[in-house]
């Protein structure tokens, strides 16, 4: 069988990345009965071993040669593989394109309505909401993408949805070459993953690419700042947030990083439905959207203390959001590895709004230390999260919240931020007086 892309009849593919994505790009290549092989850098389970013999044309694993290029009509690149991974040149000498998932997911939607959802936070937030939102006016709507369903798993399965909405990474996009959202959200731009990127100015391009092939029939949903900032490309512009469109009722009680989420996801649901209205909505209905877990998520209460999990928040700009959006007095906890960009954005808005306190933990916290230093942030240095919490504690009041909102990635510890907000709490559900508190309490 073929598969049409990029104008080509596409009948062998190389998967790059054996996770998530590589796994979900296999099995579609099965589904359509393509041939693909597969190169991974890692070590891979005896199970996923066992299906690629079984199924893959070829595979490699512990590293990437050039030898699968042989043959290959395209190559579909994992969002956690490099760009600039030698493979992907020696593709390009040879004039086989490289995409990312979302080129190919997008192509086997067949014109079926995607909205993109991308920005440096909230976009789990926003495509939960919207999802909600959609189900709620009768759409078959799917989530998928970053939030940790591949778009790629479920395109094809046309019986399934109508609608997808796709938490859309800097990662993927980065690779994408003719990905193309009807609808396209950009909820904010702040520094992130220039371990990647290298700067702010290729993470910003990266992003940006979510407009690149949209045409003067989609749409591009901004705030305003944005809009007068960034090149949106040729869709017909709304901003979401001058003025909100009409928001669920109770909305004037959530915070207001939350409550631009859910505007966004409003304003995205008005150009799919149309005549949508929010308004026969309460927020306690889309509580589950509202309050994902590990992004600000109050855990429980220790001795008055409010126990708040941001292990989401693995970048600078996160963590200031968090602090905004936290009512009490807070102590901070700071850490894990280096997101080397925007510590010192951070050292100087806690120099201009001092917390309760700041403890500092993992990897990066020298770097970080030095950055609270210049700005005369007081501070605390530990080793490990579990001595961060016991510390935080103790510089707490009964009224305060503990926040952990690292402002870091968990790779230092952990193998995510979920296994991070696991570890955290499994730590204060340990505490003598944890009360546990239901997101309806929050
Ligand atoms: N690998 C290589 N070569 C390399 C690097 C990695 O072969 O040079 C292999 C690894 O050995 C591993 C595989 O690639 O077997 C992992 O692939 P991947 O890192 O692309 O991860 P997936 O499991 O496919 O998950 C990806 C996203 N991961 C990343 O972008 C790092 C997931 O987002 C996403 O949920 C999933 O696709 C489904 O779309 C995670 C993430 O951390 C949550 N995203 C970043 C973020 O949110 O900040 C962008």
């Amino acid at each position: 069988m073929t598969f049409r892309l990029l104008g080509n009849d596409v009948e062998r593919l190389l998967i790059v990345g054996y996770g998530l994505t590589g796994r979900a790009a296999a099995a579609f290549c099965l589904r359509q009965g393509l041939r693909f092989s597969v190169s991974d850098a890692g070590i891979l389970s005896t199970s996923d071993e066992a299906w690629l013999r079984t199924h893959a044309e070829a595979f490699e694993i512990g590293g990437h040669t050039e030898r699968l290029l042989d043959g290959a009509d395209v190559v579909i690149a994992s969002p956690g593989v490099p760009f600039g991974l030698r493979l992907f040149a020696a593709a390009a000498e040879r004039e086989i394109p490289v995409v990312s998932e979302l080129d190919v997911a997008g192509e086997a939607a067949d014109g079926r309505r995607i909205v993109a959802v991308s920005g440096t936070n909230g976009k789990s937030t926003t495509v939960s909401l919207i999802g909600d939102l959609l189900e709620g006016a009768g759409v078959r709507a799917v989530v998928a993408g970053n939030i940790g369903l591949p778009f790629l798993e479920i395109a094809d399965r046309a019986s399934d949805w109508d609608v997808a909405v796709l938490e859309v990474s800097s990662f993927q996009l980065e690779q994408s070459v003719l990905f193309h959202p009807h609808v396209a959200v950009l909820l904010n731009l702040t520094p992130n993953h220039i371990e990647r990127h290298g700067s702010m100015a290729a993470y910003a391009a990266a992003k940006l690419r979510l407009f690149a092939h949209q045409t003067s029939s989609d749409v591009a949903i901004l705030p305003a700042h944005l809009a007068a900032a960034v090149d949106h490309g040729r869709g017909r512009v709304v901003l979401y947030d001058q003025p909100f469109p009409p928001l669920p009722r109770g909305s004037e009680q959530i915070g207001e990083v939350r409550r631009l989420d859910l505007a966004a996801a409003v304003a995205a649901c008005r150009e799919i439905v149309p005549g949508f209205d929010a308004t026969g909505r309460t927020v306690q209905e889309l509580a589950r959207a509202l309050y994902l877990p590990f992004r600000q998520e109050t855990v429980g209460m220790i001795g008055g203390v409010r126990v708040v999990n941001d292990s989401k928040a693995t970048s600078p700009a996160a963590t200031m959001a968090a602090l905004r959006s936290t009512r009490e007095p807070a102590v901070l906890l700071l850490g894990g590895r280096s997101k080397r960009g925007g510590y010192d954005e951070l050292a100087a808005f806690l120099s201009a709004f001092p917390p309760r306190g700041v403890v500092v933990f993992g990897e990066a916290r020298a770097e970080i230390a030095g950055h609270l230093a210049c700005a005369a942030v007081g501070h605390s240095v530990v080793e490990d999260l579990e001595s961060a919490v016991t510390t935080g504690l103790a510089l707490a009041a009964p009224g305060d919240a503990l926040l952990l909102s690292p402002a870091c990635s968990s790779f230092d510890a952990f193998r995510s931020y979920e296994e991070r907000g696991e570890a955290f709490n499994f730590i204060v559900r340990q505490l003598p007086g944890f009360l546990a508190v239901s997101v309806a309490d929050t």
